[in-house]
């Protein structure tokens, strides 16, 4: 069944009713925590999706923006869906091209076997907060996971964080350069080439805490 026909008949109507009490605290939260993934230039505008916990996780429309860019609160980053969020936030924010790619991603009952071709035209995906990788793997749902992390990096520990990055996607790289298909730990910053091999490939590229921060102030 696809989620995404769900995902967008329910915010019209949620929308138009006013919220209160637990309702609305769980709404703001996150909000808040979806801003987190670029600077205000991109959310001032937004629109913002997060995940509904009285729907089991169901994704919802939290916020309507005029902006062409849409956030999602954390969980999104590795396909979670229905799923309790991570402990390590990981909000991003889609420009329309990525958003397009992810919404495609999001229909497909198995992300790696899509049975309609993805769109080809690359977007950017901000994740400025960074995101926590379990065990080494990002879960794509149906029990495919990408292995994200150098064996042998600490991969088998329960959670790391990634550092903030920007992702270019989808783009199929060729593997004749130097990029790395995984994240080492060990070189945080390195760019390097995500899901390489699948219908997810993208680039990621990794800027420091200390520059997202100042990514994230811009001119103030
Ligand atoms: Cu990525």
């Amino acid at each position: 069944m696809s989620k995404w026909n769900i995902i967008f008949s329910i915010p019209l109507l949620l929308s138009s009713f006013p919220a209160y009490g637990d309702e609305h605290d769980w709404k703001e939260r996150q909000i808040q925590d979806a801003l987190l993934a670029a600077p205000p230039v991109i959310t001032d505008n937004a629109t913002v999706y997060g995940w509904d916990e009285s729907q089991g996780g169901e994704m919802t429309l939290l916020r309507l923006g005029t902006g062409n860019y849409t956030c999602l609160t954390s969980g999104f980053g590795s396909l979670r869906l229905g799923k309790p969020l991570e402990p390590i936030p990981g909000p991003l924010c889609a420009d329309e091209n990525a958003w397009a790619f992810f919404k495609a991603v999001l229909n497909e009952k198995n992300p790696m076997k899509p049975e309609k071709p993805y769109p080809t035209t690359p977007g950017m995906a901000w994740m400025l907060a960074g995101m926590g990788v379990h065990e080494g793997m990002v879960d794509v749902g149906l029990g495919e996971k990408i292995e994200v992390l150098e064996s042998g990096s600490g991969s088998g520990s329960k959670m790391t964080k990634i550092t903030p990055h920007v992702m270019i996607l989808p783009l199929p790289i060729a593997k004749s350069g130097t990029l790395s298909t995984k994240y080492n730990p060990a070189h945080p910053l390195a760019s390097w080439i995500m899901a390489a091999n699948s219908p997810l490939e993208h680039l990621m590229l990794h800027v420091s805490d200390e520059d997202a921060a100042a990514i994230m102030q811009g001119n103030n």
